[in-house]
């Protein structure tokens, strides 16, 4: 099926509670503000994606962008490479970035769904490659001592072996502390996430100190737009640096590297420009030799890092999990993309009600 049109795109917003807060450098998390998309065509296939907004008062500005561009490419074909061109260019003086650039990525996801679930195949499939896996970690907050310990023990028992910590404290004692209490409690691959707190100069002492941890990766440790300071940071670390969730599209993905910054990467593929920005960045990464990790949306993000070379973690947290009628769990640390046509999203309908905006 190759000739379906878009009829409509349609939208709700809801806001999930969490099991807990999220605490990070950059602030807490305390709910998933989600706009749930279901894009709709003249042939009876929908496609559907959700939007992660970080914060309740983004949801109705989002919804809105996205409703707008649902009229905009309303009788066009199903072709999201199309799609993404048309919208690239009604963002040119306006700027692709932000919230435009969030409803615009929600277009794409949904619009390639649409044709993978018309094509009766998973998302994979579609783009040439075939639904894997990939080992996955548990994201988890900066609570202090106490919670690094809990979360440690929550984690292993959902069967992962690597875990994401927020750190960030006051001094780096802190930070190490936090992580001596995870490795005592039984963590064994650790990942931290300073959410882009520091300094390049204090960014670089602590990760002096934090070497003896042997950690995976050390993500964000300053602004994120500063590539430069990234690759310098880099450059004097023994640790792995971890940026790219904050990457507003594939050429801020280019600015990194040509800053020099070639170290990891974890694409959000809602932040990078949805599936199309997504292949489109990796296309660079794998010039580059540069691993590519996932950023939450774990069900696409499965998809994808199934037809990406050099595919190293994906990120998952049970946060978008209750509205999800068959979400991604991964299994004893592994992720297993859907089989389902698309990338497997469908509602579950009663806690969808429940959450509401
Ligand atoms: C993050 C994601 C979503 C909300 C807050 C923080 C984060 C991560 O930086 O990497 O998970
Ligand atoms: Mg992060």
């Amino acid at each position: 099926m190759t000739d379906l049109k878009i009829k409509s795109v349609k939208t709700r917003a809801v806001n999930v509670p969490l099991s807990a807060p999220h605490p990070t450098a950059g602030g807490t998390v305390t709910s998933a503000p989600l706009v749930l998309i279901d894009l709709e065509t003249d042939g009876g296939v929908t496609g559907r994606t959700y939007l992660f907004c970080y914060t309740a008062f983004a949801l109705k500005p989002v919804a809105a962008l996205v409703q707008s561009f649902g009229e905009l490419i309303a009788g066009d074909a199903l072709a999201p490479l199309e799609i993404y061109k048309k919208l690239q260019g009604r963002l040119r003086l306006l700027g692709p970035q932000g919230l435009t650039g969030m409803a615009a990525a929600g277009i794409d996801m949904a619009a390639w769904d649409a044709l993978a679930v018309a094509n009766g195949t998973p998302l994979a499939s579609l783009l040439g490659g075939k639904p894997g896996t990939v080992a996955a970690y548990h994201s988890c907050g900066m609570g202090g001592l106490e919670a690094a310990a809990k979360d440690t023990e929550a984690s292993l028992k959902l069967g992962f072996d690597t875990i994401k910590f927020k750190i960030g404290y006051g001094d780096v004692a802190q930070d190490l502390a936090v992580l001596k209490a995870t490795r005592k409690a039984g963590a064994r691959k650790l990942l931290v996430d300073y959410n882009q707190s520091l300094d390049v100069t204090s960014a670089i002492a602590r990760e002096r100190v934090l070497e003896e941890m042997d950690l995976v990766w050390i993500e964000e440790p300053t602004t994120a737009d500063d590539y430069a300071g990234h690759a310098t940071i880099a450059a004097a670390a023994a640790t792995p640096i971890q940026i790219g969730e904050n990457m507003w599209g594939p050429t801020d993905f280019e600015k990194a590297i040509a800053e020099g910054f070639t170290d990891g990467i974890m694409l959000d593929v809602m932040k990078i420009g949805g599936v199309t920005g997504w292949m489109k960045a990796t296309v660079l990464a794998e010039i580059h030799g540069i691993r590519v990790s996932s950023h939450l949306f774990p069900e696409v993000s499965a998809q994808l890092l199934s037809v990406t070379r050099g595919a190293q973690l994906l990120e998952w947290q049970d946060w978008v999990t209750p509205v999800l009628a068959e979400p991604l769990i991964p299994k004893a640390g592994i992720a297993h993309a859907g089989t389902a046509p698309g990338c497997g999203i469908a509602w579950n309908e009663s806690v969808v009600a429940k959450c509401l905006v």
